[in-house]
């Protein structure tokens, strides 16, 4: 087959953009997309040449725009279908290439596919979810099954006996697979929206699209019950495909899957160029490594040695075969600073991090603030939390006695909207994000944590990720050298290699709070550092010191 797929993905920074919090144009509160065109300029000067833009569609806002009402319109507050194709435009006319977020798993209970199919028993529509029977005549759910924020997976309708099933919210109901006349719905969302001029999709929660059909119950688990049934179900592979050859493989565009609890073989199994299916997925296992069993509410001391190893399996398990996802942060996470090994009171922990983090073997996301070190929220009540997620889990963990009395403290620590505070692009009332009181409180950070700030200052994280990226596209051994972790054992330093024919890269962050000497044999003090966040090197590193080595072969 002619091959029209450039892989430019490999050669991608990718920024990713929230709206509601990024910036808000016409001070209602909220951000929106005419807010996106006005910080291009930034990106651009920050030298990102990819946004992943978090949903934007029409939506109820149950969940933040992750409960899509219209596949192929616009959320009114945030802009109108013109907006978004000046958008489109503007990001390209600077070179930055555009990826939507799918949300395919599900629809919002107020997508007029839902609203027919219980309208109306006979509808089509009815078979374009999961809607059975309950036992008990129809009293008691289907089965045990319970979802993503902890509640049980299926909701009653009305009073009949019938009910639908939801992996997230119950205004979330999750789309039948199965149902071929839905899956070409779902082409037909690609294509309109790659014929608009996007380039790509981040694939949400792409692993639960198929299903084990038999619906029984499972053995209870303290959360995901039924998760054997619905994570990489039987059809998963099978659906990928049909999509990449019927939409994707048509357009030269990339695909990043959202990939819950993805093991290597299935990370490899779902980006494997060979199946053409995804292009890459987001495996979270280096940033579940500070919690038990994926679960961040079971949360626990960071350890870095941890960190580096669960990385290196991605790296290593994917070696010559696959393609990564590089990330640290995003919408779902709580922010970096104070969380992997970093601090808040030193900088350059954070310059650290964007350095082992960067050059690994895959495409680095950066996600909005995370540039200029924006920090967690310090959430001090239930009041200023607005993610459903959180109080939907409150609801239910509150009540287990031993989450009792610190379960607040946690929820608090590890709420999603740790990072969905507006970001502050300066220290004025609203940290420059609006005129207005914006829909979640403002960080209070603002004052020392500002782009303005970081703008001001060369030494600043921003002008750090900003050479990260310059490098990125600079070494060709960043995109196609081979990976080796050096001493994955220490657990003060984050070190490896990057090689190919001509060049060798070498990467040697430091963690420690105090200066240390790391034992490398091909490393001078002063010679072939391109990236630094100190002047001068001595042997020994000083406390968060990080030093790129480029190494030209003869
Ligand atoms: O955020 C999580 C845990 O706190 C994850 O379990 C998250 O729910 C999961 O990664 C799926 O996330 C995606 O789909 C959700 C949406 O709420 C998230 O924002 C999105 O990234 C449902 O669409």
């Amino acid at each position: 087959m002619n091959n029209i797929r450039t892989n430019w993905y490999k050669k991608a920074v990718v920024y990713q953009i929230y709206p509601r919090s990024f910036y808000d144009a016409n001070n209602d509160g909220l951000g929106d997309i005419q807010g996106i065109i006005e910080k291009l300029d930034y990106l651009k000067e920050l030298g990102i040449n990819c946004i992943w833009l978090s949903p934007i569609y029409d939506s109820p806002q149950k969940d933040n725009g992750y409960d899509i009402s219209d596949y192929e319109g616009i959320y009114p507050p945030f802009g109108t279908m013109e907006d978004c194709k000046k958008m489109i435009d503007e990001m390209h006319k600077r070179g930055i290439r555009l990826i939507m977020d799918l949300v395919a798993n599900h629809t919002s209970d107020q997508h007029k596919w839902f609203l027919e199919a219980l309208k109306d028993k006979n509808s089509p529509y009815r078979d374009y979810y999961y809607i059975r029977k309950g036992k008990r005549n129809g009293k008691k759910p289907p089965n045990n099954w319970k979802g993503f924020f902890g509640e049980r997976a299926w909701e009653r309708i009305g009073d009949t006996d019938e009910w639908y099933l939801h992996l997230f919210t119950k205004e979330q109901p999750d789309l039948n697979w199965e149902n071929p006349k839905v899956r070409e719905e779902i082409k037909g969302v690609l294509k309109f929206w790659l014929d608009l001029g996007a380039d790509g999709f981040r694939c949400d929660v792409i692993n639960l699209i198929s299903k084990k059909q038999d619906f029984r119950s499972r053995i209870p688990l303290p959360a995901l019950t039924g998760m054997d049934a619905y994570i990489n179900g039987p059809r998963l592979h099978e659906f990928l495909h049909e999509l990449y050859v019927d939409v994707l493989s048509k357009y030269d565009c990339m695909t990043v899957g959202e990939a819950v609890m993805a093991t290597p073989k299935v990370n490899i199994s779902l980006v494997d160029p060979k199946r053409e299916e995804l292009d890459m997925i987001f495996n979270f296992s280096h940033t579940d490594s500070d919690n038990f069993f994926g679960v961040k509410y079971f949360y626990r001391k960071f350890k870095l040695t941890r960190f580096k190893r669960r990385l290196n399996k991605q790296q290593v398990s994917l070696a010559g075969k696959g393609w990564n996802s590089l990330f640290i942060e995003n919408h779902d996470q709580r922010r970096s600073v104070g969380r992997f090994g970093t601090t808040e009171d030193d900088i350059n922990s954070s310059k650290s991090l964007a350095a082992a983090y960067f050059f690994l073997q895959g495409t680095p996301f950066i996600y909005q603030g995370q540039e200029f070190g924006m920090r967690n929220a310090h959430f001090e009540s239930m009041d200023e939390i607005k993610d459903v997620e959180s109080f939907n889990v409150n609801a239910i963990l509150s009540k287990v006695p031993v989450f009792k009395k610190r379960f607040k403290q946690i929820l608090f620590d590890v709420s999603r909207d740790n990072a969905r505070t507006p970001v502050l692009w300066d220290d004025s009332v609203y940290g420059g994000f609006s005129k207005v009181e914006p829909w979640i409180r403002v960080n209070k950070s603002k004052n020392e944590v500002n782009a303005k700030h970081a703008l001001d200052d060369k030494d600043s994280l921003l002008y750090f990720y900003k050479d990260l990226i310059k490098l990125k596209y600079d070494y060709k051994v960043i995109e196609d050298g081979t990976f080796k972790m050096i001493k994955i054992a220490n657990p003060h330093f984050f070190a490896y290699e990057r090689e190919n024919d001509s060049e060798k890269l070498v990467v040697i962050s430091s963690f420690s709070k105090t200066c240390r000497r790391f034992k490398y044999s091909e490393i001078i003090p002063n010679s072939n550092i391109v990236l630094s966040n100190f002047k001068e090197h001595e042997k020994a590193f000083k406390p968060f010191e990080t030093r790129v080595y480029l190494f030209k072969k003869s």
